[in-house]
């Protein structure tokens, strides 16, 4: 077996590889994992708020900026992890694979490592073609996923501090620090001959450099071609994400259509009111009701939790005149509530910044023409700062807590 694994290993052997270039590779994917850990809580605390939760309103972008960060760092992490994992091959292989109980835990921490984060960075691009192809809810195993991978790479990270330190700068004798594997050094050893020696160090450093920029060119890549779908500026490079800017009906790309969520008919019936209700009152408006409101006009971007985002202008009425005619305070919990019959799209829970903020409103057109059917005509939400699952279209009824 011994003998196996280190022919593997020398199969397998490349004088790129290095602890250094482990090192420089996991900075990298330690940016990135970063990055969209912090932008994914942010997401699930607007979506599942804890008690102490802050629902920032401007820049009214924010999310729009934060989930394509998600979405663009996560993209990222893919080439990288790949690259890395490439970049300690070899030490998988190694035998016997359980040394000590602190061994077996590091080797125990790096196995939960590598397979939650494979599996959360790919369910996760997945997701965000919009294809749900497992059993389990999507948004929860994401969530906890990225708490095992977070623990798993704590400990990863302490267990290799010593090794993390040691290569952190550029080594300056490259020599000894280049060589990590023991099949590496009876590999160059042996191709440079009877008593050979390790190849030139300058070699050693090229060809890290060489694939330092492949991986960092096929991350470029990756990024530039899809983080058009939520930044606006890198739209035109939009190679490989599944939607883009601009199409869709009224200019705007539709998540889920009404015939999907089946409200046409709902949401068509020309008897169609919006009921609004107080402390057991409660008063409807029809379309035209609505229309001959004072009406508000707001740029705001619909930004999805899978990934793409869209500005749009909106025109509509401001929740918070609606709320105040009915002797609410402005700074007031909603319940609302859509047409859409059944699903987890039907109430949203909107928090009192939003029903406060004079961009919050019940939009009636979209770009200038009355809002589309799959955009939520009649009636929709749009309010600044929030995940798109929560701007929601076909609106039934607000309920004033
Ligand atoms: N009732 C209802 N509202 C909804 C949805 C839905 O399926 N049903 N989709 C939501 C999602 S996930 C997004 S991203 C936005 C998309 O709005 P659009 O389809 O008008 O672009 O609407 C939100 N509002
Ligand atoms: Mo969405």
């Amino acid at each position: 077996m011994n003998r196996l694994t280190d022919a593997l290993a020398a199969k397998f052997a490349s004088p790129v590889r290095s602890t250094r270039l482990t090192v420089v590779l996991g900075r990298w994917l330690g940016i990135c994992f970063t990055v969209c850990f912090a932008t994914g809580l942010f997401s699930h605390g607007l979506q599942n708020p804890p008690s102490w939760m802050l629902f920032p309103t401007r820049p009214v972008g924010i999310y729009q900026l934060t989930q394509g960060l998600h979405i663009t760092s996560g993209i990222a992490s893919i080439p990288l992890l790949l690259a890395k994992l490439w970049s300690v091959y070899p030490e998988l292989l190694k035998w016997p694979p359980v040394r000590s109980v602190i061994h077996a835990l590091e080797r125990g921490s790096i196995a939960l490592l590598v397979a939650s984060s494979l599996v959360q960075v790919v369910t996760g691009l997945i997701n965000t073609y919009k294809w749900y192809p497992w059993p389990f809810p999507f948004r929860e195993t994401h969530y906890w996923l990225s708490w095992v991978v977070w623990g798993s790479l704590l400990l990863h990270i302490a267990a290799k501090l010593p090794l993390i330190a040691g290569h952190w700068r550029r080594a300056r004798r490259p020599r000894e620090a280049e060589v990590t594997t023991a099949a590496q050094v009876r590999t160059t050893a042996a191709s440079a001959g009877p008593g050979g020696r390790q190849p030139p160090a300058v070699t050693g450093r090229w060809s890290r450099r060489g694939f330092l920029a492949a991986v960092g060119v096929t991350t470029g890549a990756v990024v530039l071609g899809t983080a058009g779908q939520s930044f606006a500026w890198l739209s035109p490079a939009n190679f490989f994400a599944p939607r883009k800017m601009g199409t869709g009906p009224q200019g705007v790309p539709v998540n889920r259509t009404a015939a999907d969520a089946k409200v046409g008919p709902l949401a068509q019936n020309p008897g169609w009111k919006l009921n609004i209700s107080y402390r057991g009152q409660s008063r409807s408006y029809t379309l035209g009701e609505l229309g001959a409101l004072p009406q508000a006009e707001h740029e705001l971007p619909i930004a999805c939790v899978e990934g793409w985002s869209q500005t749009a202008r909106w025109r509509g009425v401001r929740i918070r005149d609606l709320v105040q005619a009915m002797g609410a305070a402005p700074e007031s919990d909603l319940l609302v509530t859509s047409l859409e019959p059944e699903g987890a799209y039907r109430f949203m829970s909107m928090p009192a910044v939003y029903t406060a903020d004079e961009q919050t409103l019940v939009a009636l057109e979209l770009n200038g023409g009355v809002l589309e059917l799959d955009h939520g005509y009649p009636a929709r939400i749009i309010a600044p700062g929030r995940p798109g699952v929560l701007q929601t279209k076909w609106l039934q009824s607000l309920e004033i807590l």
